[in-house]
């Protein structure tokens, strides 16, 4: 599956921890967006979407999440739970965050502007798109 986990070098010193990301160097594409989602209510899922184009790593800075990915083929879950951890994903991926802990702040590099003629929204339609793709 079009997805992988970057472990991002830690800057420690005896005051703590420190995680740079650049764009080449951790960062596999040119950061255009930064968005980052807090406070999201227990039981909550969100997501339910796939892009066409965008890729994106997603971190929680803070607490835990889990999130969902579906190619339209296979499905895997992933636990994010460490702030020198990434989950990069990359377009054609159905994904969907729920688990948030209280105090979870998922954090989110992203490759483009926001653009919502970039979203597959209906799970239906996402299968459609990428079968179409294959031939
Ligand atoms: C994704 C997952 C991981 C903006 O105005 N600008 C933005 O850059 C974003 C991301 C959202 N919004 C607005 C659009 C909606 O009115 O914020 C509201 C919530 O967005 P959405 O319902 O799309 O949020 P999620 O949690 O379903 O999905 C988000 C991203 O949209 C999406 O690209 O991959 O996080």
């Amino acid at each position: 599956m079009n997805y992988s986990i970057i472990n991002f070098q830690k800057h420690g010193d005896e005051r703590g921890m420190l995680i740079a990301l650049e764009t080449t160097k951790e960062v596999p594409f040119d950061i255009k967006r930064v968005y980052y989602m807090y406070d999201t209510i227990a039981g909550v899922r969100r997501g339910f979407h796939a892009h066409k184009k965008l890729q994106q790593i997603l971190i929680c800075t803070s607490g835990s999440c889990k999130i969902h990915l579906d190619n339209g083929k296979e499905t895997a879950e992933v636990l994010l739970d460490k702030p020198y951890e990434g989950l990069y994903v990359t377009n054609d991926m159905w994904r969907e965050m729920y688990d948030f802990t209280p105090d979870a702040v998922l954090m989110v590099l992203a490759s483009e502007f926001y653009d919502e003629s970039d979203y597959i929204r209906n799970y239906d339609e996402f299968i459609k798109y990428v079968n179409r793709k294959k031939d």
